[in-house]
Parts: C-alpha cells; structure tokens; sequence
C-alpha cells in the first residue's frame, strides 16, 4: 500500500512537472535568504547527560534553557539509549499528566510568521494515545496553539517512530514563549516523548519547516495530499483535488519573502 501511495505520487509529480512551469524552480536549492531566526536553547535535550550513559534518567535536576513548571523529579524522565532519538541521543519524555516546561525566546520581528516545530513519540512499553500541548504565549495572551496526540498503539522499542508537528503564529512582541504540556490522563510511568523543538520563519510552500525551499517540500506536500491532510487542502474548502496541487505549486514558484 505504501509502495502504491509512493508509485502514485512519483506518477503525480512526474505529470504535473511535465505540465506545470512552476516545478522549473523544484530542482533548484533556494535558500530563503532570511534573517536570524530565534533559536531554542538545548533545543535537542542533550543536556545533561544521562548517568553512565544510561537507558534512562528518572530524576533529572534541570533541563539548561528550559522552565520546568511542574516538580521535575516526578513529571520527567530523560532517555538515553532507551530507543532511538528523532535527533543526536536524547529526549524528554512527559512522566505525568500536566507535566509542563517552557522556553522565552526573543529577537522575533513583529508581525513576521514563524512556527514551531517539535518532534513527538510516545513510549512504546505502554501502548497508549499520549496527547501534548502547545502553546505560545506573548506578555498578555495566548498566541496560537495546538494539541497532537503521540500515539504508541503499534509501536516497539526498535520501531519507534518520531512524528514532527507545528504550531505557525504570527509575532506579536518580540520576546515570545513557547510551552508544552502533557494533556491526556492516562496516567503516570510512561508518556509522551519530545525531541528537536525548533524555530522556522513559517512560508507556505516551505511545507518541511526547514527555511528551504527544494523538492523534499513538494514531495511532502504529495505526500500531505495523498493522506488527505488538511495542511494539504491549499483551497481551503475541504476537498482534495488537482487544484490543491495547483495552488501549493503556485505557491512554491512564487517562494518565500
Ligand atoms: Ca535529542
Ligand atoms: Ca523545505
Ligand atoms: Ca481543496
């Protein structure tokens, strides 16, 4: 079946690259040519280490460049060599329903749109819907959020399989913060896991949150369509057809500010 979705979207791109002049730039490696984005602090979890190089670390002091807004020693875990990580060797895992950390950025141009884009899992020794929250806070009010389910049903320590999601926003002030909290209640021991949170200046045809603009983000965009992803309903009016593709291509060749 994946086979078949693959045959299908390769057979797609090749049609609509034959028909459609804006995939003369899908070839090219465009930067965007941005300015700095702000950046997260440990953004990867990779401090501290692990004792020994551990699977696991039930009692974690600190997470440098994080607020941990919930007692640290009971509602996080940090793993090692447990399974692998989305990113380098480590990542958090939410231990207890409301867990919450957070992390203030700044150097954010006003007005301008970013998202912020994570890696989820769950842990797959307890097959469960984990569910985490994002929000993106200014001085005043909530920005912008989302909440992702990180679903462990069907998954094995070797089969572990990371998932990026993203929370777009635009900048109201230039100092913003951005927290996750851990939403569903099944309980304690096991959760959701978190790695690679990153800023990215937010374009629609950049459809991989990269900040570059290359073929990977069409075959993603194919890839969105075929699973009917609402991301990939470019109209907007929840159908799926030829004129989605159409629309994220005129995008793609129009590129990002
Ligand atoms: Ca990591
Ligand atoms: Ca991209
Ligand atoms: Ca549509």
């Amino acid at each position: 079946m994946e086979f078949l979705r693959y045959r299908l979207s390769a057979s797609v791109c090749l049609l609509i690259c034959w028909i459609h002049p804006a995939l003369g730039v899908a070839g090219d490696d465009i930067g965007l040519g941005r300015g700095a984005t702000p950046q997260f602090v440990n953004h990867s979890f990779e401090t501290p280490l692990v004792p020994g190089n551990g699977v696991w670390w039930s009692s974690p002091t600190e997470f440098p460049g994080w607020n941990v807004l919930t007692d640290i020693a009971t509602t996080f875990n940090l793993h090692g060599s447990i399974w692998a990580s989305q990113d380098e060797n480590q990542h958090i895992e939410f231990d207890n329903s409301g867990a919450t950390l957070e992390q203030t950025l700044t150097g954010f141009d006003v007005g301008t749109e970013y998202a912020v884009v994570f890696g989820l899992t769950g842990n797959p020794d307890r097959e469960r819907v984990y569910r985490v929250r994002c929000d993106v806070l200014d001085s005043v009010a909530v920005v912008a959020s989302g909440e992702f389910e990180a679903s462990s049903i069907g998954s094995t320590r070797p089969t572990i399989m990371w998932k990026d999601h993203a929370v777009e926003f635009a900048a109201t002030e230039s100092s913003l913060t951005i927290r996750f909290t851990r939403t569903d209640t099944t309980g304690s021991g096991y959760g959701p896991d978190m790695d690679n949170v990153r800023m990215v200046r937010s374009c629609d045809a950049d459809f991989t949150y990269d900040e570059v603009l290359d073929v990977f983000d069409v075959f993603a965009f194919l890839d969105a369509y075929a699973a009917h992803d609402p991301r990939a309903d470019f109209t907007g009016e929840g159908i799926f057809d030829i004129f989605d593709v159409f629309g994220f291509l005129d995008t793609f060749a129009t590129g990002c500010p």
